[in-house]
């Protein structure tokens, strides 16, 4: 069953991202956020966790290793469907992330997509698509994500504007909302991390999917703790742990299903 609206296929089609205002409940977005924090603290105090340490960049890696929650954020009831959509069933997971995007920095990602993939021509296939869970508000200039609206459809020799500051990039909108927003976008599409040119700190979870038959980003592979918590059948393809050339969730109507 189709979950997206007409309103959502159009806009996502045209235009190559989605925008899910409010999406976390206060209740919710308060126990993500303690979550969070419980994995930042972690890794804040063991430098041989994986991640980067860059003044305009701290990133948690692999952050569903650290908390069950963040882990079901992984299948938000709301977002995960629509992801199933666009990917199709043979759905996984390919990397997952925590940014901290301290206040005054440069950009720590200038316009790029995810799936260059230089050998494929593949303008009519979704590869990748990455889901943002916005956990602080994010200001005008609080180093959001940018994107150009339609790139995920521009052809492999398309010339981009080369600009030195990614804010300069013309016809780029910006992911500029409170904290409980969601957005997704192909991975096609050309984006960016703005500069922070504010007083406040972006936190943002990422959760980005592909299809089963794609490895997982290096670094990412679940590990067997994290394995043994997947008790139903999405979370199981989500983690890898099916044959990756017939993961399938046809049928499957129940995301709890066992
Ligand atoms: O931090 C951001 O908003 C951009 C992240 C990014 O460029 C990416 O996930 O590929």
């Amino acid at each position: 069953m189709p979950v997206m609206t007409d309103e959502q296929r159009l806009f996502f089609e045209t235009n190559g991202y989605l925008v899910f205002p409010n999406l976390l409940s206060p209740q919710e977005l308060e126990a993500i956020r303690e979550a969070a924090d419980t994995a930042e603290s972690l890794w804040r105090s063991d430098p041989s966790r994986l991640g980067v340490r860059k003044p305009n960049l701290q990133q948690v890696q692999a952050p569903i290793e650290y908390d069950e929650r963040l882990l079901k954020l992984m299948v938000h009831p709301v977002v995960f469907p629509i992801v199933r959509e666009l990917l199709g069933e043979d759905v996984q997971m390919i990397d997952n992330d925590y940014f901290i995007s301290p206040p005054n920095t440069n950009s720590h990602a200038h316009w790029h997509h995810d799936v260059g993939m230089p050998s494929v021509y593949h303008p009519r296939s979704t590869l990748m698509v990455k889901v943002f869970f916005l956990l602080s508000d994010v200001p005008q200039g609080g180093g959001g994500t940018a994107m150009i609206p339609g790139s995920h459809r521009f052809p492999m020799d398309f010339r981009l504007p080369k600009v030195e500051n990614p804010d300069e990039m013309p016809g780029h909108v910006r992911m500029e909302y409170p904290a409980g927003t969601a957005y997704l976008f192909h991975c096609r599409i050309y984006h960016a991390a703005l500069n922070n040119v504010t007083s406040a700190t972006r936190r943002v979870l990422i959760y980005n999917y592909g299809h089963s038959w794609m490895k997982f980003w290096q670094g990412y592979e679940p590990s067997e703790a994290l394995k043994a918590k997947a008790k139903t059948r999405v979370m199981r393809q989500l983690l890898g742990m099916v044959d990756p050339y017939s993961a399938s969730l046809a049928g499957v109507t129940d995301l709890d299903e066992e």
